[in-house]
């Protein structure tokens, strides 16, 4: 019987090696944004601030990369600061995978601002215009079969992102071989779940400063944009890797 502690301790110590979800690895090695250990680092956008227009406008963009992003990793390096070795260690993904076991006096700033950190990091890599493209391969033989096709998904998951009450993110993750659509609060992200087996391949940010300069109170306005710069390659991608781990 593997204690909390000794659990901690092989994440911490033994990099690359933890045990509890290792289908997380691959989908981590897609994402190099969420490899690093503190102090962690604003990690580039993959594209120009104007990438996403119109749908997702240059100043939005600015002001949720360069300023929200950034206080997220800020935040989470002064509250890691003194925490101790093991925790330096640890990628954000790891420490969001050991919430429970961290010091409590961190334990809230990590789950805010390590949450922060880990879901844009996510966030900036599912953003790529598409021109109206849609999943495909086995990711899009998955929709089909779990929600009945495209259009279905998009409108269950939308409803999601809808019903997200004050700030917070819709999901498509999957769990084990099973994609689940679901919503979290504030900067939560699926992994943190007491299953630890839910890998987050899509993500819509539903706090207000992902859109409220150019929809305002609209919220639904933009979730419908968000179609439109979906990056079903790199979604379909996480999928893929999961599958396969
Ligand atoms: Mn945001």
């Amino acid at each position: 019987m593997i204690t909390r502690r000794n659990a901690l301790k092989t994440a911490a110590f033994a990099a690359g090696a933890f045990t509890l979800a290792p289908h997380l690895l691959k989908a981590q090695a897609a994402s190099p944004a969420v490899n690093g250990t503190y102090p962690f680092k604003l990690p580039d956008l993959p594209y120009g601030y104007d990438a996403m227009e119109p749908y997702i406008d240059t100043l939005t963009m600015h002001l949720h990369h360069d300023k929200h992003h950034a206080a997220y990793v800020e935040n989470l390096n002064k509250a890691l600061a003194d925490a101790g070795e093991p925790f330096h260690k640890m990628t954000v993904e790891d420490l969001l995978l050991h919430l429970d076991e961290l010091p409590e006096k961190v334990r809230t700033v990590v789950r805010n601002n390590g949450g922060g950190h880990y879901n844009h990091s996510l966030f900036w890599q599912m953003l790529k215009k598409n021109e109206g493209g849609q999943p495909t391969g086995e990711l899009a033989a998955a929709i089909k079969e779990t929600f009945g096709g495209y259009p279905e998904f998009q409108q269950k998951f939308s409803a999601a992102a809808a019903s997200v009450f004050g700030s917070g993110w819709a999901w498509l993750g999957v769990d084990d071989k099973n994609l689940k659509i679901g919503t979290t609060p504030n900067q939560d992200n699926p992994i943190s779940k007491s299953d630890r087996k839910v890998v987050p391949l899509l993500g819509l940010d539903v706090w207000e400063h992902a859109y409220y300069l150019k929809y305002q109170n609209r919220r639904a306005e933009y979730i419908k944009a968000f179609w439109n710069v979906v990056n079903w390659d790199y979604v379909g991608q996480r999928y893929k890797d999961n599958l396969t781990a």
